[in-house]
């Protein structure tokens, strides 16, 4: 009994330890126009060697309800698995014409879809073959650092001290641009923080009340 509740007291000692020290960076994303962005990817590769490894990559799901995938927005490290679930009513036929993951998952219910390794670093756009209004977006980082920019366009990332580069994707930017931007976080440093501004295409509103 004593060495589980010493255990117990070590374990938050530790956790208290790693969050009085943090640090990494707070990133915030705007278009040229201030607007902020949320469902960007912010990844953080270390400069000039390969990122550290770490185990397993976690796994998602980008599951299918209301003839929509959600997450619109994945992100996820290179050798991670991706479920597809689909809680709709209706089969759908999920597919990617995209190089760094081709995949075509027939028509399904339910869980049947097999689960999809991501292996590439890169953008996979998927759609629907029933329904051409479903798209989403899985970007597969080769970095175990990385995050999405939430509904304020914020994203944070906690990483070891060392040199970095990091990257700003959002799938709707002019010509595909990633900005990056250099970071250098130092031993015992408190969070850095960046502002990326990205070039963004023009939203296309999606037909008013077509009904379905
Ligand atoms: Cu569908």
């Amino acid at each position: 009994m004593h060495c589980v509740s010493r255990y117990v007291v070590l374990c938050c000692n530790l956790l208290a330890a790693a969050s009085a020290s943090a640090s990494g960076i707070a990133v915030q994303v705007q278009d040229a126009a201030g607007k902020v962005l949320p469902d960007t990817v912010i990844y953080v590769e270390p400069e000039g060697a390969a990122a550290a490894a770490g185990g397993k990559p976690a796994g998602a799901q980008i599951e299918q309800k209301g003839l929509k995938f959600m997450p619109l927005v994945s992100v996820v490290q290179v050798g991670a698995t991706i479920n597809f679930p689909n809680n709709d009513k209706v089969r759908h036929h999920i597919y990617s014409f995209s190089p760094a993951h081709k995949f075509d998952q027939k028509l399904y219910s339910g869980q049947a879809a097999s689960p999809q390794v991501f292996d590439k670093a890169g953008t996979v756009v998927l759609g629907c073959n029933i329904h051409d209004k479903m798209i989403a977006y899985v970007k597969v980082v080769d970095t175990p650092y990385f995050a999405k920019t939430d509904g304020a366009g914020a994203a944070r990332i906690e990483l070891p001290a060392g040199k970095y580069v990091v990257k700003a994707w959002h799938y709707n930017t002019v010509g595909g641009a990633t900005p990056e931007q250099a970071l250098t976080v130092k031993a015992g440093a408190e969070l850095s923080t960046a502002i990326f501004k990205l070039p963004m295409k023009p939203v296309v509103v999606d037909d008013a009340g077509s009904g379905l």
